[in-house]
């Protein structure tokens, strides 16, 4: 770490880094999901809960732990997860039941920064807004994976300098991170290129894809904008609710006034 006296927070700064939680589970199923010997005869589901970035890039330069915390029924119920550089966070198990798992996240050291909890419910079961929305996760192309995905934007507020130094040492096209090992051009390697390919992000940036590709990478400025247009829909629906409800009452109003007329001449 640098010298502790020139390493101050950067005041009125703040830098935040994009990443996904989540779990992933796939009911056993003698053709897709077959059983692996010696699970309990109860348990219906294999599932993941993971911490990664966007587009699976490297979060590992400013995250270096994860700790899980499962259900009590899990034997060796709180599992601690270490970075391995370009890796998910990742944990697989198996079981029968739905609960909150425990996301607790620790921070590389240069962050100076107290580890943060998460909350999450893993989803064994199809869920949704609407019955189409279930159908599709029983039935649809990935049928029967039931996926339930956050984006979560990590802040760093007033970063230590050599912490922000970190965070900003270079975005970098995914690629260049493969195989691991991030962080910098090493000696005699060639200028990579600072651009965007098929609307992906650059890894160490906070840059959110352009468009989405496919059902792993289900967060994207496109994603985004398909809310907000559903959004818009949503509120002209309601509007157009409320404006007949509204004419419905003047009719209303207008009958009662008649018959009241009509009451006082009788
Ligand atoms: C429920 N309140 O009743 C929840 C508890 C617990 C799930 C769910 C055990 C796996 C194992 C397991 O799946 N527990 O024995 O390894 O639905």
């Amino acid at each position: 770490m640098a010298d502790k006296k020139s390493n101050k927070r950067i005041k009125s700064l703040s830098i935040h880094r994009p990443f996904i939680y989540g779990t992933t589970a796939r009911p056993f199923d003698p053709l897709r999901n077959p059983k692996p010997p010696g699970i309990p005869d109860d348990h219906t589901h294999s599932w993941e809960v993971f911490v990664k970035g966007v587009d699976d890039t490297d979060i590992t330069y400013w995250l270096r732990r994860v700790q899980f915390k499962l259900h009590e029924s899990i034997p060796n119920h709180v599992r601690i997860v270490d970075a391995v550089p370009g890796k998910p966070f990742s944990l697989k198990e198996t079981g029968w039941g739905e609960f909150e798992i425990t996301i607790r996240l620790y921070y590389v050291s240069e962050s100076n920064e107290k580890p943060q909890t998460l909350y999450h419910h893993l989803r064994l079961h199809p869920y949704g807004r609407t019955e189409e929305e279930k159908e599709e996760m029983k039935n649809g192309p990935d049928g029967g994976v039931v996926k339930s995905w956050n984006y979560d934007e990590q802040i760093f507020n007033e970063p230590y300098e050599s912490f922000y130094e970190i965070l900003t040492s270079g975005a970098m096209p995914a690629s260049s991170m493969k195989g691991g090992k991030g962080g910098g051009k090493q000696k005699g390697e060639k200028e990579v290129k600072m651009e965007r390919s098929e609307g992906g992000v650059l890894a160490r940036s906070a840059m959110i894809p352009l468009t989405n590709r496919g059902p792993e990478y289900p967060f994207s400025r496109e994603t985004e904008q398909c809310e907000i247009e559903k959004l818009k829909k949503a509120l002209v629906k309601v509007e157009e609710m409320t404006r007949r409800t509204k004419e419905e009452m003047e009719k209303k109003e207008k009958r009662l006034k008649e018959l009241k007329a009509e009451g006082a001449k009788a």
